[in-house]
């Protein structure tokens, strides 16, 4: 990274889906050691610690909305996109630990004010694009992408106070196995580039890495990753809330955050959905730092 400052931000938020202890990521991230991997590698880190996530008194007692807990997750959000905006205007490399994946509205609201064409890589099993029509589930962490591109419900939208803020040919999605119909048809009719486990199969990791990191180097002045711990196979990321098998293995996951890094086109990062209720012995956060190393240009020679 050329970047030579990162300012990390916590986000406990388990709001935007229905399985406790996802709340707890940031904490496991930081128990896995992942500011002093990054302080190893001769960055400077400004830890701002968690941001406050406001309980509702009950649990999804908003009626008016099908989303669940939308108040507190905009709130959180609203709240995220100003220290992630203060901190790329400082001139800092965000780097966002989750919390479910809800988080990603407030991350990519704060970061795309800065760029004409951000590039966002969504490292992640699913699609994240539903809508409150489409959502099967309720689950905000089901929507951020469709919100980053303006869909949705006008409060998660409007989060930052700009829409959209990214553009459908300025995204990439890597590792997809589980798409709603509806994510589907979003896909085909805005054009967004997917590469399914069925291309990283196809093609291997090394050709997907090097057509989308081209892709994208093309089009954009900035780019923002948003890795999903369940988009490795839960065999080596089992402390997810949504495991879904078939997955990007370990070592590919390896090789994608080298070729990033190698590609220093990178402007932000998250690290979303390390559940460690759910782990075995912190194993996904473990995972999870290890690619941070990979990511910020950890080599053994
Ligand atoms: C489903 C939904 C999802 C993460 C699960 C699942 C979405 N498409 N996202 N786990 N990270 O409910 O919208
Ligand atoms: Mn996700
Ligand atoms: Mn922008
Ligand atoms: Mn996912």
């Amino acid at each position: 990274m050329t970047n030579n400052k990162i300012s990390i931000i916590g986000v406990p938020m388990d709001l935007g889906q229905s399985r406790r202890g996802v709340d707890m990521g940031p904490s496991a991230l930081r128990y896995a050691g992942a500011i002093e991997k990054l302080e190893e590698l001769k960055y400077q880190i400004y830890d701002l610690g968690d941001i406050p996530i406001i309980r509702p008194d009950k649990p999804n007692t908003d009626h008016d909305s099908k989303l669940k807990n939308l108040k507190q997750v905009v709130e959180a959000n609203q709240k995220l996109s100003e220290m992630v905006d203060q901190e790329v205007t400082k001139g800092h490399f965000p780097l966002i630990f989750g919390g479910d994946h809800s988080i990603a509205i407030g991350s990519l609201a704060g970061i795309s004010k800065h760029y004409d064409n951000l590039g966002v890589i969504w490292y992640d099993a699913h699609g994240d694009l539903n809508s409150s029509e489409t959502s099967p589930s309720g689950n905000i962490h089901g929507m951020p992408l469709a919100v980053s591109l303006g869909i949705g419900d006008d409060k998660l939208t409007a989060i930052g106070d700009y829409v959209p803020k990214v553009k459908p040919e300025n995204i990439v999605i890597i590792g997809a196995r589980s798409l709603d119909l509806g994510e589907r048809e979003l896909i085909r009719n805005k054009g967004i580039q997917v590469y399914t486990m069925h291309e990283i199969d196809r093609l291997g990791m090394p050709a997907v890495m090097e057509e989308a990191i081209g892709y994208l180097q093309n089009r954009t002045d900035g780019v923002h990753l948003s890795l999903d711990l369940d988009g490795l196979d839960p065999s080596e990321a089992p402390g997810v809330g949504t495991p879904v098998i078939g997955g990007i293995t370990y070592r590919e996951s390896h090789l994608a955050m080298e070729m990033l890094e190698e590609s220093s086109m990178l402007t932000s990062a998250e690290f979303v959905e390390v559940n460690p209720i759910l782990d075995e012995k912190n194993k996904t956060a473990t995972v999870a730092v290890g690619l941070m190393g990979s990511l910020f240009g950890e080599k053994l020679k």
